[in-house]
Parts: structure tokens; C-alpha cells; sequence
């Protein structure tokens, strides 16, 4: 369904998209962008991963930015996610500014965008957990529902390494409350509700390393373990309308959530009337052991 706020958008000149794709990001709150990054950032986004890794050698136990996954050893490094990658290495922020990312934002958010954070999730090789269904803005309410995530597929991904699956058209139902019914936060949707959606329909957003996927906050999401002998990093950058504004304490949040990457900043918030449960408080930190509860794993993407 395209709306008033997304027809002022695709009236804007492109950068990069085509207007089908544009077209068909604000129907279906998804898209994949096949072999989009060129070699140059891949290696440059190699190399920072690999210096990540080396500094996971030295850890036995998750701390707030690198979260580690069982079986993590010196010798054989396992890790579930690198939390605001912007800010310790500097390959991830140039990525994230200097590339073609905010020009592929700015195509479906409107010319002024807003970073908002990062994060590198990793789902190992064989042992790469599920990521449940959920939506990412219950994470992170803003005032208006512009908010998208870009995953960059730093390594090639096939059916077997988990992709990302997004469910064609779930952008435009509700925000679906990530909370149990005695009120503890799951960072999923509940299974009563997931009968509803068409998960069965979900594409997989797999490809050649190189290609991005995006899907809309409100776009129900979610992967499979990653069941193949190879990892597969995904690079997940967020981004907004510049007049979008979290009103909640963000669960990644760095010294560059903010920054204005195209365009220019806003001079009043855009606030759409459409509700959104709020997360639990999480001005004490987001870590591995708060996410969720349990086994249950949501991703604030
Ligand atoms: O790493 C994944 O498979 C999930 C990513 C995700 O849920 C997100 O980017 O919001």
C-alpha cells in the first residue's frame, strides 16, 4: 500500500534504487539488493572482522560488546555478535557513511537520514542460533515508523547458513506486543500470534556476498540455525528519517546514533498516531543475558 508519505518519497529522485524496487520495499517492507558492495569494502569489512576475532581470543565470558557463543575457545572462536561495530573499528562507520548504504536509505526514507546504530551478527558455522520471529521497532520505538535495516552479506549466504526470512506485507499489520501473557519480554512474537501471519510464505534474503538485504522496523522477521559448515556474518546497519526520533532508551546506541549520513537534519519530529508496546527499560544496557529470556534470542537489527 503506498501512502501519501511514501508517494512524496518516490517523487524524490532516486540515488541508486529503481523506482520498482522502491516500489516494491513500501508494498512488501523488504527488499534484496544482490552483489551491490564491491570488493574494496568487503575486504576492508574481512579485514575488521578478523581483528574482532583475535580480540575474542582473550575473553572466556560475553561482555557488553562482543557476545560470545557456546563453545567459544581461544584456539576456535566462536562469536554470536559484535554489538555497535561502529565505534571499534573505524572500516565499520566509514562502511556505514561513506558507502552506498544511506544512498539505498535515502531512496526509501526520504533525502535527510539519520543513523541510528549497528550491529554484526555472526551465526556460526553449525551452531548459529534461530532468531525467532519478531519486529524490530518494539525494540526501539520511534515516532514514526521510517526506521529500516540494511544487512550486508559479508560472505556469500545459501538456504543452509540461516538467512533472513521476511514475511511479504507484515509491515502494514500491527506491532505485535513481544511479551508473554504473565508480562516477561520474549524479543518474539508469541506462537498464538504467529498463526496468523504467512510465515510459510517468507522469502529467504540469501545471495552472493555483496548483496544487502532491508526490511521496514515493522516488517515480522526472523532465521532459521545455521545448519551449513559455513558462518555467515551479516553486517546489519539502521538508519531513519531524519524526523524520526527513538523515545525510548535504545538497546544499541553509540557515540554516532544520530548522525545525520544524507541530507540534513530535521527542524520538528514526525510522529505517526499508529501505537507501539514499549520494551523493557533498557537504560541498564542490553546484553546477552537481558535480550531475552532463556533461549529465546529477538535481534534489536
Ligand atoms: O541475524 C539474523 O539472522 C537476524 C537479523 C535481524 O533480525 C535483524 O537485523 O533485525
Amino acid at each position: 500500500m503506498i501512502g501519501s508519505t511514501e508517494e512524496a518519497i518516490l517523487a524524490q529522485p532516486a540515488r541508486l534504487l529503481t523506482q520498482a524496487q522502491r516500489e516494491f520495499y513500501f508494498e512488501n517492507g523488504y527488499l534484496l539488493l544482490e552483489s551491490v558492495i564491491g570488493n574494496d569494502w568487503l575486504t576492508r569489512l574481512r579485514s575488521a572482522i578478523a581483528e574482532v576475532l583475535d580480540r575474542s581470543r582473550e575473553m572466556t565470558v560475553s561482555d557488553d560488546v562482543i557476545w560470545l557463543e557456546k563453545g567459544h575457545t581461544r584456539s576456535d572462536p566462536r562469536l554470536l555478535r559484535l554489538n555497535c561495530p561502529d565505534v571499534h573499528h573505524p572500516g565499520f562507520w566509514a562502511y556505514a557513511t561513506e558507502s552506498i548504504l544511506p544512498d539505498i536509505a535515502a531512496d526509501l526514507v526520504g533525502p535527510d537520514v539519520r543513523y541510528s546504530h549497528s550491529l554484526l551478527n555472526f551465526k556460526w558455522a553449525e551452531v548459529g542460533q534461530e532468531v525467532k520471529w519478531h519486529q524490530d521497532i518494539q525494540f526501539y520505538p520511534h515516532t514514526n515508523y521510517s526506521p529500516l535495516s540494511l544487512g550486508t552479506l559479508v560472505e556469500d549466504v545459501g538456504p543452509e547458513q540461516g538467512p533472513v526470512r521476511a514475511i511479504p506485507g507484515s509491515h502494514l499489520g500491527d506491532v505485535i506486543p513481544h511479551y508473554a501473557e504473565d508480562g516477561t519480554w520474549t524479543a518474539c512474537i508469541q506462537d498464538q500470534d504467529l498463526k496468523s501471519l504467512k510465515v510459510d510464505e517468507a522469502p529467504l534474503l540469501m545471495g552472493p556476498a555483496g548483496s544487502v538485504t532491508v526490511h521496514n522496523c515493522r516488517t515480522v522477521h526472523g532465521s532459521d540455525p545455521n545448519r551449513s559448515e559455513r558462518g555467515r556474518p551479516l553486517l546489519v546497519n539502521t538508519y531513519s528519517a531524519a524526523d524520526a526520533f527513538p523515545y525510548t532508551h535504545l538497546p544499541q546506541r553509540s557515540t554516532n546514533t544520530g548522525t545525520i549520513v544524507r541530507g540534513k537534519p530535521a527542524s520538528q519530529a514526525r510522529l505517526d498516531p499508529r501505537p507501539c508496546p514499549l520494551p523493557p527499560d533498557w537504560s541498564g544496557g542490553f546484553s546477552v543475558n537481558n535480550a531475552a529470556t532463556g533461549e529465546i534470542r529477538g535481534d534489536a537489527g
